[in-house]
């Protein structure tokens, strides 16, 4: 399988995440994306590619417009105001408050937020944008007649929804990808998210949609981030109603359990005869992830990437989450050997 991938993600190097109270070193760190790389040549998974630029009109495909925007200029417009530390929310649009966008960087910074432990700094666009045209990348290699490909994506994506950015997300690169197959011929695309967390972006932008099956497998929204998506009662809006599905499930959720709420998945996803499979691939599943609460271990992403693979479908693995650094890369490539084992 081929691994599409930049050493740009570098340039998405905050030093802060507002945790427990604390301004801690991010979770989501560079040496994340090493470790992964590092894995995929140490077993020789395959080649390894940089991506090409498609633009930025993929990513206004899905993206507001002047939420780009503003994700362009947050950090200089946060300089400009003269603060000292790296950008970060303090105040939202909560209930009953104006939707009015505010003028000043402390205002647009909260009215485009979900969340506030993601702080902005220096390069955090151009990581960003480096990683969308990975997916984009891997998407155009199935185009061209690829049966898999491996978009080592960083920073993650799965967060970004349409007009906010948080969850260490800012452009969503699983649903650029998608709307990129649709326009260049796919009918319908599946994306199965796999991360601990809920896909809340990625099913805010297709979850008035049918020409997107959305499915995510994820801690319960009751007890773990994003908190406010991802209930089993969500099944999309107006024609997207059924193609949102969720699967959220409890603390201390073993491999059994999970692996019974992917089969249900996969059989949804077979039902809907895709063009192309997504798979949003965050292994913060795993038993000693630092911020997640399932017991998945390191043989069961094996057997879960084959699990996957008796879809017979064109895949895209698109790279989320996974905090347990020293097992990273491990645990993503066991999935990709997994399912190119049983391919
Ligand atoms: C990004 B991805 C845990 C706080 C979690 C943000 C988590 C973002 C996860 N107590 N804060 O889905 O892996
Ligand atoms: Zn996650």
């Amino acid at each position: 399988m081929e691994t599409i991938f930049s050493e740009r993600h570098n340039l998405r190097n905050s030093k802060t995440e507002l945790f427990g109270g604390q301004l801690v070193e991010p979770f989501e760190r560079p040496s994340r994306a090493e470790y992964i790389i590092g894995r995929v040549r140490e077993v020789g998974l395959g080649q390894v590619s940089e991506p090409d630029d498609f633009g930025i009109a993929p990513i206004l495909a899905v993206h507001d417009d002047a939420f780009v925007a503003f994700l362009q200029t947050a950090w200089s417009d946060w300089q400009a105001a003269e603060f000292k530390g790296e950008a970060m929310p303090t105040v939202w649009p909560a209930r009953r408050m104006s939707k009015h966008i505010p003028t000043h960087i402390e205002g647009r910074l909260g009215y485009y937020a979900l969340s506030c432990e993601t702080s902005i700094s220096n390069g955090t666009w151009e990581a960003a944008y480096a990683s969308a045209q990975v997916a984009l990348t891997g998407a155009q290699r199935l185009n061209d007649g690829a049966k898999s490909v491996f978009s080592l994506c960083r920073p993650p994506g799965h967060h970004a929804a349409i007009d906010m950015f948080g969850g260490y997300c800012f452009i969503n690169n699983a649903a650029v990808a998608a709307q990129h197959l649709l326009d260049t011929g796919a009918k319908r695309i599946a994306i199965l998210d796999v991360d601990f967390h809920h896909g809340n972006g990625t099913q805010d932008i297709f979850e008035a949609r049918d020409d997107v099956l959305f499915i995510s497998l994820h801690g319960d929204p009751m007890d773990a981030f994003p908190h406010f998506l991802g209930h089993a009662d969500e099944t999309g809006s107006g024609a997207g109603t059924g193609f949102t599905v969720n699967y959220p499930m409890p603390p201390n959720t073993d491999f059994a359990t999970w692996r019974a709420a992917l089969a249900k998945a996969l059989a949804q996803i077979a039902d809907y005869t895709p063009d192309t499979l997504i798979i949003s691939l965050g292994v913060d599943t795993f038993e000693t992830d630092p911020i997640s609460f399932f017991k998945l271990k390191s043989e069961d992403f094996t057997t879960y990437g084959a699990d996957i693979a008796s879809l017979g479908l064109p895949t895209l693995f698109v790279m989320e989450g996974g905090y347990d650094i020293a097992e990273i890369g491990l645990n993503t490539v066991n999935v990709l050997q997994g399912f190119e084992s049983a391919s």
